[in-house]
């Protein structure tokens, strides 16, 4: 497969002034003539007339209305054409039904939607499919289909006939199409200038009842775009369609995004808490992508987290504007650190502005978006609040209607601020997650505290010779009482070694360093346990009194783990006074009852030299687990009955952190009361929230047999819901169990494998079970690796994304790698594998 490199970016040699698609809707023989007004580009050296296209059957070509022969390959087409502006028209046929990568024009569930992001749009027609190239389409559907959507505002509505006219430019891989039987749930919005905009969330009949709130979150998206960013929505009309099959979470297309139903539809009865809170996020994550994405794009596929990062850290925002800020943090970092660092500190490891890619779609990962997102806030602290505002202002006053770079992003904050960011791009250029060590001094005599920082990348095939990065290193000082003797302060670090002090102190104080995880970073501070204690029991910034209790916990379970000791008693004390503090949200105690995953636990050992053993992690944390609840039965029971909520189900933030703390003492108390409680739970609910907790907590006492019987009976017909009763029984499964339970399930009648939600809901499941993934038997691994093998041709995009399972693998023992690399070999041995597999598997195998 070929290489394409950033360096090698070239616009393209013409300039697209209007599109207009015709496409006459067919289950097999879908008709799509297009109309695009071509005319030579200015800026542009090269001038070879090359349009993608893959998988089309090209019916006929005309240049200004004459016929021509082009050039077809594989991948595209070229064709002599005029040296001066010309009209290009095709008619192409195309398979919608026989499309199963859920990529192009494709069906779910009886309906046709498409997806063209990156590059899905040439499975449409033949067009120059880059996102530089941006023009004004116009689109006509003609099918016997009672809704017929396109992108912009409506033009021309009539039986089996619809136009649609988009007046804002954009790259292809913003347009959309959907057609179907479909109803509405529909509102109303005015924007701020007083502009009406028609609200519609269409879903299949029968969902109906579940769109209300995403039709919420839509409304207050849009609400909090124009307060916090100024930005208003720009289009009569905006449509949120929901479909089974999608192989991501949701795609912003202009005016018209398409959602997979797992991330639009919710309701009491069949969302859980965490279900809602990531519909939110995503509705508002694609509602700001009309103006950082859509409103401005970018100008090749290496810019990607120029829309994305951004997108993510302002839908981060909103989030903690509708809830609480702590618990968002933590939860972003909890993730950050499992997913991105896993990636970043592994074979997958890449910049957050990658300089080659085979696949583009391999490269929308934790690193672009979560790391990128992690990028804009250290921006963000670094030049203060009242800049940052400034420059996004900037950014959207000087690349309005842009496809723009990394490079024009940075600029406005250079314009803005006199700074220099020069070495603040490493950022973008640098892969590896950075090392930082503090080293305390205390000179009693003058009162002066000093921290001297060194930081280190280590160096990976992405980046040979990391070099330092800029670090905002936001740092508090605790005094022996617990009370804060200096308040947070940003020290701005650029150097390998850096010290900074602190004066006038009358003692020594305890540092409360990366406050608020001002660094994506793995920080390692040497404090004793008694600094630590304080840090949890008194640290001002809840980030870092949630980190001082995670880091004990951590060492605690390393102890248990490597030589097998009990539980630490000094830091099951501390959590006890955390958990009894009324003062503190229910949901940041629920936090402070979690562990570090078994993932995290792996990634330590190896980072200290040692091999991580699955089975003996797991025993650890279930050992701790249960002196947890036995050591905390009592108070588990009374914060149960307190927190219970009584009132009718919300899915706010009060409510659900009650439930989150409730049901995190309900898994624990199951383990030494068993399993009455949850079944009362189980058997009392009114929402998914505790049902599927309860269900947990039995499955994993291993009562849960009858249970799930009845849960199946009364879900079999919600296929969402049915998603996370296939999930739970494999990630509830003992370890020796795990890939015998997600075979099983293989075989049930409703395991549709084509379906990326459903296969997801077991093999994803599988992946996240550390012990159960990795059992020495090394059947998980032999599992996944088949189900790939079948899913590639089928999907490759989703199988491409499982691959990466298998990236942590050099952390295991030779026996596990010996294993995973027969798995590995056995993948990339079958024939015609798909591009995307291939390139992941590849890197993984390095
Ligand atoms: N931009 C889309 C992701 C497209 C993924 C293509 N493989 C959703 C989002 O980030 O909002
Ligand atoms: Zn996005």
């Amino acid at each position: 497969p070929q290489t394409i490199y950033l360096s090698d970016y070239q616009p393209f040699g013409f300039l697209v002034d209007e599109v207009a698609l015709t496409f006459d809707l067919d289950p097999h023989k879908t008709r799509v003539k297009s109309r695009i007004a071509f005319r030579p580009n200015p800026a542009a050296q090269e001038a070879d007339f090359f349009l993608h296209g893959e998988q089309l059957k090209l019916v006929s070509a005309q240049i200004d209305g004459k016929p021509v022969t082009p050039k077809v390959t594989e991948r595209g087409l070229t064709c002599d054409v005029p040296d001066g502006p010309f009209i290009w028209e095709a008619e192409v046929e195309i398979d919608p039904k026989g499309n199963t990568a859920l990529e192009g024009l494709y069906m779910s569930g009886g309906m046709y939607c498409t997806q063209c992001e990156a590059e899905g749009f040439r499975k449409i027609t033949y067009y120059p499919d880059r996102p530089d190239v941006m023009s004004v389409f116009t689109v006509t559907i003609n099918g016997p289909h009672p809704v017929l959507l396109s992108n912009g505002n409506p033009v021309a509505q009539g039986q089996n006939h619809a136009e649609w006219h988009d007046p804002w430019p954009k790259p292809a891989y913003l347009f959309a199409l959907v057609a179907g039987d479909l109803v509405a749930h529909s509102d109303r919005f005015t924007t701020m200038s007083g502009r009406e905009v028609d609200l519609n969330l269409y879903v299949r009949p029968g969902d109906e009842g579940k769109c209300a709130f995403g039709m919420e979150a839509l409304k207050a998206s849009m609400k909090w775009d124009e307060e916090v960013y100024g930005r208003e929505y720009d289009l009569d009309i905006f449509n949120i369609v929901a479909v089974d099959d999608f192989n991501m979470g949701a795609m912003e297309n202009k005016g018209l995004n398409i959602f997979n139903s797992a991330a639009v539809l919710a309701s009491p009865e069949t969302s859980t808490d965490d279900n809602f809170e990531r519909i939110e996020a995503i509705i508002a994550h694609e509602y700001f992508h009309n103006w950082t994405g859509n409103r401005i794009t970018c100008r090749d596929w290496f810019q990607l987290c120029l829309k994305e990062g951004l997108t993510v850290y302002r839908d981060a925002q909103f989030t903690s504007d509708m809830r609480s800020p702590a618990v968002k943090r933590i939860g972003d970092v909890i993730d950050l650190r499992a997913r991105q660092f896993a990636e970043d500190q592994g074979p997958l490891a890449h910049p957050v502005r990658p300089e080659s890619f085979q696949e583009i779609n391999n490269f929308y990962t934790a690193t672009v978006y979560e790391k990128g997102a992690e990028v804009i806030g250290m921006l963000k602290t670094l030049v203060g609040d009242d800049a940052y505002a400034k420059a996004l202002d900037l950014y959207f006053e000087r690349h309005d209607g842009d496809a723009a770079t990394i490079e024009n992003w940075l600029k406005v904050f250079e314009d803005t601020t006199g700074r220099d960011l020069t070495q603040f791009k490493r950022w973008y250029s640098q892969a590896g997650t950075p090392r930082l060590s503090v080293v305390e001094a205390w000179d009693a005599g003058k009162g002066i505290f000093t921290l001297t920082f060194t930081q280190h990348t280590p160096p990976s095939t992405a980046t040979l010779e990391p070099k330092p990065q800029v670090l905002p290193i936001t740092v508090g000082l605790i005094g022996a009482d617990g009370a804060e003797v200096a308040p947070s302060r940003v020290l701005e670090m650029t150097e390998a070694e850096q010290s900074f002090t602190f004066d006038g102190l009358d003692a020594r104080p305890v540092a409360s360093v990366l406050r608020g995880f001002s660094a994506p970073v793995v920080l390692d501070q040497d404090l004793s346990k008694e600094e630590r204690l304080l840090l949890l029991a008194h640290d001002s910034d809840p980030f870092n009194r949630w980190e001082a209790g995670r880091t004990l916990a951590r060492q605690s379970l390393l102890a248990a783990i490597t030589e097998n000791s009990a539980p630490d008693d000094a830091w099951l004390a501390a959590q006890r006074a955390v958990l009894e503090d009324e003062t503190l949200e229910p949901a940041y105690r629920a936090l402070m009852l979690g562990l570090p995953s078994h993932a995290d636990l792996a990634s330590t050992l190896h980072d200290a030299g040692k091999t991580p053993d699955p089975a003996a992690i797991h025993q650890a944390v279930e050992a701790t687990r249960d002196a947890m609840a036995e050591r905390f039965a009592a108070l588990l029971g009374d914060l149960y009955d307190r927190h219970r909520v009584d009132a009718p189900y919300q899915p706010n933030a009060a409510q659900s952190g009650k439930r989150a703390l409730t049901n995190a003492a309900l898994a624990l108390l199951t383990r030494v009361e068993g399993p009455a409680r949850a079944q009362a739970q189980f058997d009392d609910a009114d929402n998914m929230t505790q049902q599927l907790s309860a269900l947990a907590a039995l499955l994993r006492a291993g009562q849960g047999d009858k249970a799930l019987a009845a849960f199946e009976a009364q879900w079999r017909d919600d296929r969402l819901v049915m998603d996370k009763w296939f999930g739970l029984q494999v990630s509830q499964a003992a370890p020796e169990k795990a890939a015998e339970v997600a075979r099983r399930l293989t075989q049930h009648a409703d395991f549709n494998w084509k379906n990326p939600n459903r296969f997801r809901a077991v093999f994803g499941s599988l992946a996240m079970h550390h012990a159960g993934f990795h059992h020495e038997s090394g059947k998980g691994y032999a599992l996944l690796a088949d189900w790939l093998i079948k899913l590639d041709p089928v999907n490759p995009q989703t199988t491409a994304r499982m691959c990466s399972a298998f990236q942590t693998w050099r952390r295991y023992d030779m026996a596990r790698q010996k294993m995973i690399e027969t798995q590995l070999d056995r993948i990339l041995a079958s024939p015609d594998l798909s591009r995307d597999t291939s390139e992941m598997l590849s890197r993984i195998r390095g």
